[in-house]
């Protein structure tokens, strides 16, 4: 009952196994990658996340996990690998889950729980996983058991939030269910809410849905407010004075391996009718070009200019650059043949060149703030500007004081303000 196979060791699976490690179970962390074994087994991780480190190696030096690269038999298998969108026809991508339960099946015996954690289009559980595993000859519900439990912690502040928040367990029948439950209330101190495994996949990628469509409503309002010649960011911040309205923030776009993601698995599954989150994922993926769109209008004119790139990551402070914004319009700039000089202290492998500050603002004619990471909210115009050839500057975040660096001599435009 106590020892646990974690089959993917990212974002969720690393933090999930050390957690369970730390709350008493016998935990093997199994990843495909060996560079990711071998990292962990020699004290480090491959991520970057606020306090995981400490915990990964507490849990290693406990003895209660071990990673390696090959399953063994536990009580439990939890699958937290990735899920990601092919990019092409705006479908999941299931391989990674159809091989993590492929590589279970040899391992599985009576009693055991089997946990779906990795987000997924409805129906995955019971039309994929359900008939893989059965490959062992065992019946789903009956023999051993089957829920998917979707992970719903922020980056940044994911080992406060797997222990507090709420969970959704979906079972394939109720006792899976509970069984499930049984294994998080060890560690979970929020509540746990039990349903069938399809109905908690739907409530998973609809939670991400909502909040990328109330930003669709932000972001189309920036387009808006452009056009009308007034700030968006005032409209918003007096709409949200009204007590049931809360708009969200508008931006460069949205990025990050959830949000960008999980609305499409719904269409994927009813196409004609999801209509208003296609259309939210297409608003928000226009903001890129709508930020290229105000660079170009800005270095107009400029013979063979130079843009310099505040921030690479998808959000602020972390060192995710999944679907970020910034990789769209880098790319936009570059097909433009405009000189980049891009500069993110978070990050330090991207596909893209990135350099040191003042290289990126050297002989530059923009600087666009892409991510809000709490250094750029420090940066002197008054030194920066010195090292460019025009001084230029465009916030989509508002968070620049734009005064500043107007008495600083800089020209400054605020994504969705107007003129
Ligand atoms: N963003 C905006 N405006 C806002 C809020 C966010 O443009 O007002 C952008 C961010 O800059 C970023 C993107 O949206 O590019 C997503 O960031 P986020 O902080 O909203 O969310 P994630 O992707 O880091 O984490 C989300 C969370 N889901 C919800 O808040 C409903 C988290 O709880 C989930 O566990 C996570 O997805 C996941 O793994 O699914």
């Amino acid at each position: 009952m106590n020892k646990i196979c974690v089959l993917g060791l990212g974002y969720i699976g690393l933090p999930t196994a050390s957690i369970l490690a730390t709350h008493n179970f016998k935990v093997i962390g199994v990843d495909v990658n060996t560079e990711v074994v071998e990292t962990i087994n020699n004290g480090g991780i491959h991520i970057k996340e606020p306090g995981l480190n400490t915990l990964v190696q507490a849990a290693i030096k406990s003895g209660n996990l071990v990673v390696h690269t090959k399953l063994e038999r536990a009580y439990a298998f939890v699958i937290t690998v990735p899920t990601p969108l092919e990019n092409k026809r705006r479908r999941a991508n299931l391989n990674y889950v159809k091989s993590a339960a492929e590589s279970i099946v040899p391992y599985l015996e009576r009693n055991n729980l089997v946990i779906l954690e990795s987000t997924v289009p409805p129906k995955t559980t019971e039309e994929l996983l359900v008939p893989i595993l059965e490959q062992s000859r065992l019946k789903a519900g009956e023999d051993f058991y089957l829920a998917h439990c979707p992970e719903r912690v922020l980056p940044g502040n994911i080992l406060k939030e797997i222990i507090e928040n709420d969970r959704i367990i979906g079972g394939i029948n109720p006792e899976s269910a509970a069984k499930a439950k049984a294994l998080y209330s060890r560690f979970v101190s929020g509540a746990i809410y039990l349903t069938d495994a399809t109905t908690a996949e739907l409530v998973k990628v609809m939670e991400n849905t909502y909040r990328d469509v109330n930003i669709a409503l932000a972001n189309e309002l920036s387009q808006i407010c452009t056009k009308l010649g007034i700030n968006v960011w005032e409209v918003i911040e007096l709409a949200n004075k009204h007590p049931r309205v809360n708009v969200l923030r508008t931006g460069p776009g949205v990025g990050g391996h959830c949000l960008a993601v999980d609305p499409w698995f719904v269409v994927e599954k009813a196409p004609q009718e999801a209509k208003l989150i296609r259309l939210s994922r297409e608003i928000n993926d226009s903001q890129p070009q709508f930020v290229i769109d105000m660079i170009e209008e800005m270095v107009k004119g400029v013979i063979n200019p130079k843009v310099t790139v505040l921030g690479v990551t998808y959000k602020a402070n972390v060192d995710d650059t999944r679907e970020s914004p910034a990789t769209t319009i880098i790319s936009g700039l570059k097909k433009r043949g405009y000189r980049l000089g891009i500069y993110d202290p978070h990050v330090k492998n991207f596909e893209y060149e990135l350099s040191g500050l003042k290289e990126a603002f050297k002989d530059s004619d923009c600087a666009v703030l892409v991510t809000d990471h709490n250094e750029f909210k420090s940066l002197s115009p008054e030194r920066l500007g010195q090292f460019m050839r025009t001084k230029q500057v465009i916030d989509t975040r508002h968070i620049f004081d734009l005064k500043k660096w107007q008495e600083a001599g800089f020209h400054s435009k605020l994504l969705g303000k107007g003129e």
